[in-house]
């Protein structure tokens, strides 16, 4: 055997398991700046936004005076650089996402929508007087973004949009409806994408713009706590420096959802690990048959296999969050995790749920409000068929979505 390759021997003695959520102990595999902004996270959630959780969800409550405070945390825009942004490195930023949607997917999917789809949009393609005007007032929390892709006709196809603009002199008048828009009625700037006789192009909208209107959608069953929306553009008349200058084609906003894919591969992580644990301490604590329920081996089955899941999705976060600060990260790796963690952590939510018995439907408890929320995450930024699509295209060389 090579000497170089072998491992060396260890005697040390690991000691007994001191967090069972750590089966792995993944934590280890952090850097101690990365530990301590995922520790600052989760304090600033346990004291301000845990005890209010459940009521949000039944009241279809947004939290919005939490936004600047988030800004003031560094959350907004977290891995970009300049413009007011923290820019830490991304495992760090996917480390916040995973406290945050430990908490709950719809701050999770606050600051995705603000950091990856508004910010990214615009630090990527915008302007120099784009970037400036925006990027630190959304970066403070001061100002709010979102991004319209999907319409009512078109969502895992967004090729085939029918929003258009058109220019008309130097101004461009746009036309359309979008659907589903994450932040879309409090939004102060929308990155809308569009259809033009170029190609797919992108504009900044602001709020107020005449002929454009944001209504919200209610009745939701998913991400109660977060504000969706339809956006609708009637002869909307532009400057051209409302366009994005550097966005050419429908890359332009894919590559947009892949920041943001990146960012709900590790919130998943955060969703599962707190219904596991909300499963590990009431199994322990309910007694049935004269027992805890943790001790019958069909309970113990549910929890190592949930356990195995979460540890194994935590390390495919960790492992996709190192290619991509060393910028080799591939779309179709973002896919896997995505495809992956996502639906893990929706049967880990689910289980969890039957752990807890009928306690288990009562927003007492996390574990259903995760699962319904996580319902969302399975469709939105590439349903779980698409995302097995961009997996299967990259290993037959076959596009098979139509
Ligand atoms: P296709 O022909 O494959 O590609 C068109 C051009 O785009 C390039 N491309 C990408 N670039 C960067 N990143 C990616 N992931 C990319 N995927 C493709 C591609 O190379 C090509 O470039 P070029 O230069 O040759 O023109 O496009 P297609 O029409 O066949 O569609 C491919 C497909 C189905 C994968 C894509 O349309 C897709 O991802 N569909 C899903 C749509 C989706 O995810 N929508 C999400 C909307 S935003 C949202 O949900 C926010 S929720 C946020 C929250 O609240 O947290
Ligand atoms: P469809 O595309 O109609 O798909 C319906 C079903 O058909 C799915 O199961 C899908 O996988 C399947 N299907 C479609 N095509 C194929 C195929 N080729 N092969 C096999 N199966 C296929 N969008 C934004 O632009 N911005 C936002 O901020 C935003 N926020 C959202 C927030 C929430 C809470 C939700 C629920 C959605 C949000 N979306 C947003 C929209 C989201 O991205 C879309 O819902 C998603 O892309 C799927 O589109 P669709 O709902 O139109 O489903």
């Amino acid at each position: 055997m090579d000497k170089a390759t072998k491992a060396p021997e260890s005697t040390a003695d690991p000691g007994p398991l001191r967090d069972p959520l750590e089966l792995l102990d993944t934590s280890r595999l952090l850097s101690g700046e990365e530990r301590d902004i995922q520790a600052s996270v989760r304090g600033f959630l346990a004291d301000r936004v845990r005890p209010h959780l459940g009521r949000w969800f039944e009241e279809a409550h947004f939290p919005r005076d939490l936004v600047p405070e988030l800004g003031k945390l560094g959350l907004l825009g977290m891995h970009l650089e300049g413009y007011g942004c923290a820019g830490t490195n991304a495992t760090s930023y996917g480390l916040a996402c995973l406290e945050l949607e430990a908490a709950d997917s719809a701050l999770r999917s606050f600051v995705s929508v603000q950091g990856s789809l508004s910010m990214y949009s615009i630090r990527r393609y915008g302007s120099e007087e784009q970037r400036r005007l925006w990027l630190p007032r959304l970066a403070s929390g001061t100002a709010i973004g979102c991004f319209g892709l999907t319409e009512p006709d078109f969502g895992s196809d967004p090729a085939n949009m029918r929003t258009r603009a058109v220019r008309v002199g130097s101004d461009w008048i746009l036309n359309g409806s979008k659907q589903w828009i994450t932040n879309g009625s409090i939004a102060d700037v929308a990155t809308v994408w569009a259809a033009t006789e170029e190609g797919i192009r992108g504009f900044l909208v602001p709020r107020g713009t005449p002929g454009f209107t944001a209504t919200d959608i209610g009745h939701k069953q998913s991400l109660r706590a977060s504000i969706t929306s339809a956006l609708s553009f009637d002869d909307v008349r532009l400057p051209a420096s409302a366009q994005l200058p550097e966005a050419r084609g429908l890359g332009a906003p894919l590559s947009c959802l892949n920041e943001a894919r990146f960012g709900i591969l590790f919130g998943a992580v955060g969703a599962a690990r707190d219904c596991l644990q909300t499963a590990l301490s009431y199994a322990d604590a309910r007694v049935q048959f004269g027992r805890p329920i943790s001790s019958f081996q069909l309970t113990q089955r549910k929890l190592a296999d949930m356990a195995v899941a979460l540890n194994t999705s935590m390390l495919l976060a960790l492992h996709l969050g190192r290619l991509k600060d060393a910028g080799r990260i591939r779309p179709e790796q973002v896919s896997v995790g995505k495809l992956n963690n996502v639906r893990q952590a929706i049967a880990i939510a689910r289980e969890c749920r039957t752990i807890l018995g009928a306690n288990g439907i009562s927003l007492d408890y996390s574990p259903l409000r995760h699962a319904n929320n996580l319902e969302s995450v399975l469709t939105y930024e590439g349903t779980e068929e698409i995302h097995t699509l961009v997996v299967g295209q990259a290993l037959t060389g076959q596009s098979a979505y139509r």
